[in-house]
């Protein structure tokens, strides 16, 4: 017990002193779990981030739209996996963390679990979503978790590109026909709640961040964040025309930020919970990928075995 407190000491004076924290250095039982906890869930947000956009890449309105888009859900494919291999460094297998998936055990970004309705919804995910995943990813750049905060570098670069063709989508569209213009308005009123919701629930009802920013996975809260999306998003809508959907929103000169209304915190959990309008749907076209995708990871296998046989007869023989 006595050697334990000396070493959750020493840990926690690598983490005050701005140390990483590598995969085989020593660390507390709850801050590997955290880890894996926060890591796949970011990891299957990647996965399932992919659907509502793949949704429209059969409909894009032109081959440019189409290779952005297209480039954009396999950036995404590559996030999913470079997060998936940060979380195996910490003593999970990508077997469990896929079935956490598949069970419902493990959560994912509750923003997936909205329909894109029209191709301004491309848009609005780009500008706000990945807008709003940057300014948390920004931060986990500095994350004490060496594996973690690496992969974020890449990440955000890519993130950034993400943000740009969305809001690239927002502004043609905003300054084309009265029904184009109206499109993204629509498109915006749908995404910017959920996109204010990905921060997660108000620091008070945040199990999470206090021992979190302690052992500096966290460096923001998620209050912190938010704010700091919304300020640098209205001037975005402002500037192509668009208005944000909330009769509150204020500047507030004293505080240096905008004041905003009230998020629906009981849309929130229920989406969270998994009875958000796409839950069953995203969860079913994962287990459907996995199931479909058994035949790629026999062979895979088998040839592994094939090399493995090959070469040992070959040593045999020599
Ligand atoms: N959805 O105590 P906290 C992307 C859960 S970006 C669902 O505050 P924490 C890019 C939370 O897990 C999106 N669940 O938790 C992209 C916890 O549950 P648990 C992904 C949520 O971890 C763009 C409970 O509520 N980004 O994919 C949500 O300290 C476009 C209590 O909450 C990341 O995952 C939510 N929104 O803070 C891809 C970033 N919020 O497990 C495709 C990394 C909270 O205790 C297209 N994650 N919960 O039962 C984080 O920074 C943190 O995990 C937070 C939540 C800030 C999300």
């Amino acid at each position: 017990m006595g050697d334990k407190i000396i070493l959750e000491d020493k840990f926690q004076k690598r983490i005050d002193a701005g140390e990483k924290i590598e995969p085989k250095d020593w660390m507390p039982e709850k801050y590997r779990k955290t880890h894996i906890r926060q890591i796949s869930q970011h990891a299957h947000s990647e996965i399932v981030g992919m659907l509502p956009e793949g949704n429209w890449i059969t409909r894009a309105p032109s081959l440019r739209r189409k290779v952005g888009l297209l480039a954009k859900v396999q950036d995404e494919a590559g996030h999913g996996l470079y997060l998936y291999s940060a979380a195996e460094t910490l003593g999970i297998s990508r077997d469990q963390l896929f079935d956490q998936l598949h069970t419902g055990k493990a959560k994912y970004s509750s923003i997936f679990n909205y329909p894109t309705l029209s191709w301004a919804d491309i848009g609005a995910i780009g500008w706000l979503v990945d807008g709003a995943a940057i300014i948390n990813q920004v931060m986990l750049t500095r994350t004490s978790f060496g594996p973690y905060a690496r992969a974020m570098v890449r990440i955000c670069k890519e993130e950034s590109f993400h943000q740009r063709q969305g809001y690239e989508i927002m502004l043609g569209l905003a300054n084309g026909t009265p029904e184009q213009k109206e499109m993204a308005q629509d498109a915006l009123n749908r995404f910017w709640w959920p996109s204010l919701m990905m921060f997660g629930p108000r620091d008070e009802d945040s199990p999470n961040t206090e021992q979190s920013v302690k052992w500096k996975i966290k460096r923001k809260t998620n209050d912190e964040l938010r704010q700091q999306f919304i300020d640098i998003t209205v001037p975005q809508a402002e500037y192509i025309g668009l208005t944000i959907p909330d009769p509150d929103l204020k500047w507030n000169e004293e505080r240096g930020h905008y004041d905003f209304g009230e998020i629906d915190w009981d849309e929130f959990w229920t989406v969270v919970k998994g009875n958000g309008p796409c839950n069953k749907e995203r969860l079913q076209a994962r287990i459907d990928a996995w199931d479909e995708g058994s035949w790629v990871r026999d062979a895979a296998m088998s040839y592994a075995e094939k090399q493995a046989n090959q070469i040992g007869k070959e040593k045999l023989a020599s």
